[in-house]
């Protein structure tokens, strides 16, 4: 198989258009001001990380009003069509990227990105989450675009969505057989519909709670990369922890994975040897108190470094 990359890319992405509320355009700063790059280079002597700096875009056109119940499709497009080009800027370096945002339309750049240079098969993605961000423009009932990343990406939804020219770029190539979620407890009627006629891989709550995190991280990755030759791409919502851990979200929802399941799940995408990029993504300190920012940004900081290989017992 392909040598795993020989360093670290971090790319910010200031950026909540996908959103309903203002504030994870504030994430990447929190993670960087609560010494997030100085704590991967720590994990060990040998990590080579590069602070990419954040993505910035300008519009073409200005307009602030909804289109096909796209609410700031002009940004989201635009964002992300400038992340993409970074996260293939990034590989290109031999570099595992991690895109810090943003909302979770952020997925749409930063998967398209690691697509360019693979084939339609070698990817596959474990979506992290509370919710399954897999509506359409027709479907969704809030046109927050950060509830769509995943039905932009896949063929199957393609003939859901009417043409836009300025998302052409992203392609939809994937197949959601290459996609499988982890902590589902909130999704909504029409999403439920397509999870049935599509027959979508998941593990929520439910499964969690019989059969444990460790057999449904296992199976998981079963379904979606059997024989460990596909390169696998993390897209972990912050809101997949529970509130106690994480309520500096957006859309939290009560009942969620614990900080050591959220921990242990990244430690095992790592120790596949196949994890070759992740979006940690929805991490909003403009919400919640002062100590839940700090529980938020300390969560996904202890994400992020056990994506980078880090051991809890310490490291050499
Ligand atoms: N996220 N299903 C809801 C919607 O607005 O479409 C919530 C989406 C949440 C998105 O947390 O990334
Ligand atoms: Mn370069
Ligand atoms: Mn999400
Ligand atoms: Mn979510």
């Amino acid at each position: 198989s392909e040598t795993t990359a020989k360093g670290i890319g971090i790319i910010g992405v200031p950026f909540d258009k996908g959103a309903g509320k203002v504030g994870t355009n504030e994430g990447p700063n929190a993670l960087r001001d609560a010494g997030l790059i100085d704590e991967i280079r720590d994990i060990s002597v040998n990590i080579d990380v590069k602070d990419y700096g954040d993505v910035h875009y300008e519009l073409t056109k200005s307009s602030g009003r909804r289109i096909n119940n796209l609410r700031n499709l002009e940004h989201v497009a635009a964002c992300n069509k400038a992340l993409a080009e970074k996260i293939e800027e990034i590989t290109n370096d031999n570099r595992m990227p991690i895109a810090l945002g943003g909302d979770h339309s952020i997925a749409v750049g930063s998967i398209t990105g690691l697509r360019r240079k693979m084939k339609s098969d070698d990817l596959c993605v474990l979506w992290v989450d509370a919710h399954i961000d897999l509506n359409t423009s027709s479907s969704s009932l809030t046109g927050n675009m950060h509830g769509m990343p995943v039905s932009l990406l896949v063929k199957e939804l393609r003939k859901e969505w009417p043409t836009i020219p300025i998302l052409e770029w992203c392609q939809a190539q994937m197949s959601l057989k290459n996609f499988c979620w982890i902590g589902l407890r909130s999704t909504d009627y029409y999403e439920k519909l397509m999870m049935e006629k599509y027959g979508i891989n998941y593990f929520d709550m439910r499964d969690i709670e019989r059969m444990g995190i460790e057999k449904v991280v296992q199976r998981a990755l079963e379904k979606i990369n059997l024989d460990g030759k596909k390169k696998l791409h993390v897209s972990f919502d912050i809101d997949a922890l529970d509130p106690l851990y994480a309520n500096s979200t957006g859309t939290p929802v009560m009942g969620g994975l614990t900080l050591r399941e959220g921990v242990f799940l990244m430690e095992q995408a790592y120790n596949t040897g196949t994890l070759s990029s992740l979006d940690l993504v929805e991490v909003n300190p403009l919400l919640g108190n002062e100590r839940d920012v700090e529980n938020t940004v300390n969560a996904a900081k202890l994400i992020i470094q056990a994506a980078c290989g880090s051991n809890r017992t310490g490291n050499l």
